[in-house]
């Protein structure tokens, strides 16, 4: 048996990569052994004891040619693997199974083709799936070590990646953008299962009233989550969680206050954001929405705001 054909894994995508990445993990190491070892030995067989005389060397032809004509070969190595690899990551079959990925600050959405939406993704095994990725805010890269696959979700652009999974289980999702408060949050699950609980599983859902998605989708757009987070998490602004009919302390010209969060607080405070500042968080930091969104948009949003419990 070929040593390069031991591979195999959760996806079909992993013999491609591990085989190229153990290929250059292993010329590199070659070359590190080899390099160091040559430089010890002539650092003590041409030390000033052994050698006090320098030799003045014109240069040699042949050892030109061979340094330049055996890293080259390598390298082709290299890209042959490599190129093997990833051109049968952008060669999707047309039987594939489309999911929708939307990224957003600070999680994914997996749409379904039939309209169901989860925070995890499921998925039935040893069948073609095409994720097709996209954000609505910034830049996101969506990587599942296991499955060896990894793209940016990028607004405004269509990206794709696909893969089989083979082998049933829960695998890592994750984020791994590097600029912004919280990429390193967008944890989520890959979970493989047989192809008959999946079919289950899929058609197990209630479409969401459709005026709370709209609230969810105008707070994304405006990137307001940016600040406020769903999940009760502190960030920049005071989340939104369990906000709706909960007591706050606010400061109006420095002065304390308590207020109750019903929908005249939540309209006055996207209206005009620094009358009352919750105690804790700093002033003058959001801008008045009044001029971007529409009087119905805000009630959206607080309709939305109200089932986040
Ligand atoms: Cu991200």
């Amino acid at each position: 048996m070929n040593f390069l054909q031991i591979f195999s894994g959760a996806s079909n995508m992993v013999e491609g990569v591990d085989r190229s990445f153990v290929v250059i993990f292993g010329i590199s190491l070659f070359f590190l052994i080899g390099i160091t070892g040559v430089m010890v030995y002539f650092i003590i067989r041409y030390d000033k004891k052994r050698n006090p005389k320098a030799t003045q060397i014109e240069g040699s032809n042949t050892l030109e040619i061979v340094w330049t004509v055996v890293p080259l070969v390598l390298v082709m190595v290299m890209f042959y693997y490599g190129y093997r690899g990833y051109a049968k990551m952008r060669e999707v079959p047309d039987d594939a199974m489309n999911i929708k990925v939307i990224a957003y600050m600070w999680d994914w959405d997996f749409e379904y083709e039939n309209g169901k939406v989860s925070k995890d993704l499921y998925l039935p095994i040893d069948k073609p799936i095409k994720l097709n990725l996209t954000s609505i805010d910034v830049v996101h890269s969506l990587y599942i070590p296991s499955f060896r696959v990894k793209e940016d979700a990028v607004p405004r652009k269509d990206n794709y990646l696909w893969f089989i999974p083979q082998m049933e289980g829960e695998y890592e999702v994750l984020c791994t953008e590097y600029c912004g408060l919280r990429h390193s949050f967008m944890g989520a699950k890959a979970i493989v299962m047989k192809q008959d609980n999946f079919n289950i599983w899929l058609a197990d859902f209630t479409p969401v009233d459709s005026g709370t998605i709209k609230g969810l989708e105008i707070l994304r757009a405006n990137a307001c989550i940016g600040c406020h987070s769903l999940d009760g998490s502190k960030l920049v602004g005071p989340s939104f969680q369990g906000l709706f009919g909960a007591s706050r302390t606010v400061l109006v010209d420095g002065v304390e206050k308590s207020v109750i969060a019903d929908e005249k607080y939540l309209i006055h405070s996207i209206k005009e954001p620094n009358a009352e500042v919750v105690k804790g968080y700093p002033a003058n930091v959001m801008q008045s929405y009044t001029k971007l969104l529409t009087d119905e948009q805000i009630t959206d949003v607080a309709n939305y705001l109200k089932t986040l419990k």
